[in-house]
């Protein structure tokens, strides 16, 4: 292989002097020394300078990976994927964030175009007039992991154009280009515990004028600070560990079918393992007369678990991560949710991070009102059947997200629904005038039977709601 040099990759002299006016001089010495062939200009340390970028044709070579040994230092100086700022691997994430290829792997739509003569690197950028633009989906993005997203941008008119990302487990976020000169951007993102891909976007959303995009990189960061405050992974098999987790036993609450017992919940290989069954004996606090449901009925029909951490663990604010295979069976009723650790409910704040029951995939939130017993709810409802196929027979990630200011909710890196925290405060019935997702709250784990969950006619047993782990982060 010929070593490769400006002219040799028809570079055009003027226009490199365009270049190199419209970065405003930020390259001179590091692009004239290659241009010259400088020998005593030392590569800058760990890659270039974050508002820096080589000169075009020598980024095209290091993306194709075509350089000749004796380019090795003028890589080393450059090339972007050699460079390693922040002891990071900085590995450009995407395809074609040039768009010099014109290969799919951008998709471009709404009448968004590759523009030639319009790059600040090579040929080409990407051009949005407004209502219009590109996306990536990128695979095999980390969990919990920060990213950095970076570009070049220039808005002709008075609209800015955006790149962003989106779906990486928390409302989009943009880098806004308003200049009419390209200039950088960057921003840097954390993924969800469910994030697998996201998705890059550029767009611009008011006409008048056309926008540019070019030399797009996501660059992997590092993983994210949380840290794990507790968890319990269910490992082996056996009984649940008593000095994280306390049992509900009896009947409970919303009139459900079940009789909660501690035998019904047990480790099997690693797996936390909620098992509704049948069975038929005399109900121990059975009162004659009684018109209290708990007590009126003769008889338990059904057997479930509960699980909570109430007086053993509470935590304000951090990160929640579930990862559990729901049953969708008729008649029952699995949870994952949280409840404030003081006041009754629901003015102790309660969220329910999963409900699944007839056939819908519950993520609500709910806090007290004028009236007692009487929760005002913000709710999200997911038909199971618009889920993929074979949902309820693999295991996903549940997650809560929580702040001072914001909760949110996620399944598989998807936000379900959020809640603004100043937004709430508990009616006159119970803890008037306080918010209840600003104390501190505690997990629980249940698989009822009946209630919303409907008739159990059709359900065989036993019936197994199972959970990988439970993770809380801050
Ligand atoms: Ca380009």
């Amino acid at each position: 292989m010929g070593q490769p040099n400006a002219v040799d990759k028809g570079w055009d002299v003027e226009r490199y002097a365009v270049y190199t006016l419209a970065m405003r001089g930020r390259y001179w010495s590091v692009a004239l020394c290659l241009w010259l062939g400088c020998t005593d200009t030392p590569p800058p340390s760990g890659g270039p300078p974050a508002d820096a970028a080589p000169p075009d044709a020598m980024r095209i070579d290091a993306e194709a990976g075509s350089l000749s040994d004796s380019d090795a230092q003028a890589d080393a100086a450059i090339a972007p994927d050699s460079s390693s700022d922040s002891g990071s691997s900085s590995r450009n994430l995407i395809v074609d964030g040039g768009f010099e290829r014109g290969d799919e792997a951008w998709a471009l739509w709404g009448g968004a175009r590759r523009a030639e003569g319009e790059g600040h690197r090579g040929a080409y950028a990407l051009e949005s007039t407004g209502r219009n633009g590109a996306e990536q989906r990128v695979e095999g993005v980390e969990p919990n992991t920060v990213y950095r997203l970076s570009g070049w941008g220039r808005s002709e008119g008075d609209e800015p154009i955006l790149l962003g990302v989106k779906e990486h487990g928390r409302a989009q976020e943009m880098i806004v280009y308003r200049s009419a000169e390209f200039e950088r951007g960057e921003l840097f993102f954390t993924t969800s515990f469910g994030t697998e891909s996201v998705v890059i976007f550029v767009y611009k959303h008011v006409e008048g004028g056309s926008g540019y995009v070019d030399e797009v990189r996501l660059e992997r960061v590092g993983p994210s600070s949380l840290e794990l405050i507790w968890s319990d992974e269910f490992t082996g098999s056996g009984a649940v560990d008593e000095t994280r987790w306390a049992h509900e036993a009896g009947f409970v609450r919303n009139e459900e079918l079940q009789w909660y017992q501690p035998e019904n919940a047990f480790r099997q290989d690693g797996v936390l393992v909620l098992e509704g069954r049948r069975e038929s004996r005399v109900n121990p606090a059975h009162v004659p007369g009684s018109t209290d449901w708990r007590t009126r009925r003769e008889t338990i029909e059904y057997t479930s678990a509960s699980l909570r951490t109430r007086d053993l663990f509470s935590f304000r604010y951090g990160r929640v991560v579930v990862r559990a295979k729901v049953t969708n069976a008729a008649g029952t009723w699995p949870a994952i949710w949280t409840l404030g650790a003081s006041c009754e409910w629901p003015s102790c704040g309660e969220v329910d991070i999963m409900e699944n029951y007839a056939g819908n995939l519950l993520a609500n939130f709910a806090w007290g009102t004028d009236r007692r017993w009487t929760p005002r709810w913000e709710s999200s409802r997911t038909p199971v059947s618009s889920l993929e196929p074979g949902f309820t027979e693999s295991f996903h990630i549940w997650e809560l997200e929580w702040s001072e200011s914001r909760m949110a909710i996620l399944l598989d890196g998807v936000v379900l629904n959020t809640l603004d925290l100043d937004g709430v405060t508990n009616g006159s019935a119970a803890c008037a005038g306080e918010n209840p997702f600003r104390q501190s709250h505690y997990l629980m784990l249940n698989l009822a039977l009946g209630g919303a969950g409907g008739s159990v006619d059709g359900l065989s047993f036993p019936t197994r709601y199972l959970v990988d782990y439970v993770r809380v982060y801050q």
